[in-house]
């Protein structure tokens, strides 16, 4: 497995774009984007410019401002549309068409033949463009794997720069996901990219199991904003590499994450969710008395990702029956009171039983060694 030389696209101004209560304005998406470069996403990929004329200026504006990550464009596969990307100055496009029989069923009603064709024919022009070119099936789980393998070798042997495998209904299980492409990075040379849905809370571990079976490149958006609930969430495949090691995300200037996180927040209306990675406000809170009391002495026991690494604090939380005495001491040492271990005890049992009869405040501790000080 080598998950060393892997590469994030960020689609949070394309498939975050898609989420319900998602609106940016010009300067809200150039204000993305600085954060994402700041942070260090090597890819960032925009609304494709055929979607609406401000779409088109902002590909265009992106594309120009400087930044170190590489510009995209994401299309359908239609060569008025690729033309479109081009004429955008990004770096690259990424060029989509569902392949499962949904899709070509109820959506553009095209054989695999058909998709064949018309992936040659937009490939082709693209690569006459001098841009970066990605071709992706949509729905690539609940497609034939043999049509799938048939497409992906057609356009790996136009010399494609990356293929994409999508799970665009979030349907896929790990193990899925690491046999398919497994197998593909078997048949194809292309670089592989990995974008998957969240509808069954699968997308962070789905898309680490790509990275783990040969993928290259991993679709993210900040929070994971998209199309239903979204897609992996940039601070949630972090967490994940952190916790393989951390060495595989020190490219990353990851104390930007809360920033990212609470920017992207504030714009589309929501809350950071309680239990969010990293950036959620009980991600490095430790309550029950044992766990204090080991993480006191060494905070490794009981937390698998740094605070510190992120620029963050953890929260031992003390005014409760769960306690410990052990806390207890930690807190009145905070305070810079001296107390015997016999008088720390009697506190300890002391909140014990008031915290059983009503919730307790860190005030109503802090009362306590206060008087057991006098
Ligand atoms: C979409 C579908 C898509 C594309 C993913 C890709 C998906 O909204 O256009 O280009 O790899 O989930 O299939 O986001
Ligand atoms: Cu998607």
């Amino acid at each position: 497995m080598s998950l060393e030389n892997f590469a994030i696209i960020d689609s949070t101004l394309r498939e975050g774009e898609q989420f319900v209560n998602a609106f940016f304005t010009t300067k809200e998406k150039v204000e993305i984007a600085r954060l994402l470069d700041d942070f260090g996403v090597e890819y960032l990929e925009l609304t494709s410019p055929a979607a609406s004329p401000q779409s088109h200026q902002d590909c265009g504006i992106i594309a120009d401002l400087g930044l170190r990550a590489k510009t995209l464009t994401h299309v359908r596969c239609h060569l008025d549309d690729a033309k479109h990307a081009v004429d955008t100055g990004v770096d690259g496009v990424d060029v989509v068409i569902g392949t499962s029989s949904h899709l070509r069923e109820f959506g553009h009603g095209k054989s695999i033949d058909q998709i064949i064709d018309l992936a040659q024919e937009v490939i082709a022009y693209l690569q006459t463009q001098g841009v970066e070119v990605r071709f992706s099936t949509e729905d690539s789980l609940r497609s034939d794997p043999e049509d799938l393998f048939r497409v992906y070798e057609t356009v790996d042997a136009m010399g494609i720069d990356r293929v994409g495998v999508a799970d665009t209904v979030g349907v896929g299980t790990p193990r899925q996901i690491y046999e398919l492409v497994y197998a593909l990075r078997q048949r194809v040379r292309a670089d592989i990219e990995f974008h998957g849905h969240n509808d069954s809370g699968c997308a962070v571990a789905n898309a680490f199991v790509a990275l783990e079976a040969g993928a290259t490149h991993i679709d993210t958006s900040v929070l994971g904003i998209g199309e239903r609930n979204g897609i992996t969430p940039l601070g949630g495949l972090v967490a994940r590499l952190y916790a393989s090691d951390p060495a595989l995300v020190a490219k990353y200037d990851l104390p930007r994450l809360l920033e990212i996180d609470q920017h992207i927040a504030h714009l589309v209306g929501v809350d950071i969710p309680f239990n969010n990675y990293i950036t959620g406000f009980s991600a490095f809170t430790h309550k029950a008395g044992i766990h204090a009391k080991a993480i006191l002495n060494h905070p490794s026991t009981y937390e698998i990702l740094r605070p510190e690494d992120f620029g963050l604090t953890r929260y031992i939380h003390v005014a409760h029956r769960l306690t410990g005495w052990n806390v207890i001491r930690h807190r009145a040492q905070q305070l810079g009171l001296v107390l015997a271990d016999e008088q720390i005890k009697q506190v300890t049992s002391q909140v014990k039983t008031l915290a059983d009869s009503h919730a307790l405040t860190l005030d109503d501790v802090d009362s306590m060694l206060y008087a057991a000080h006098q």
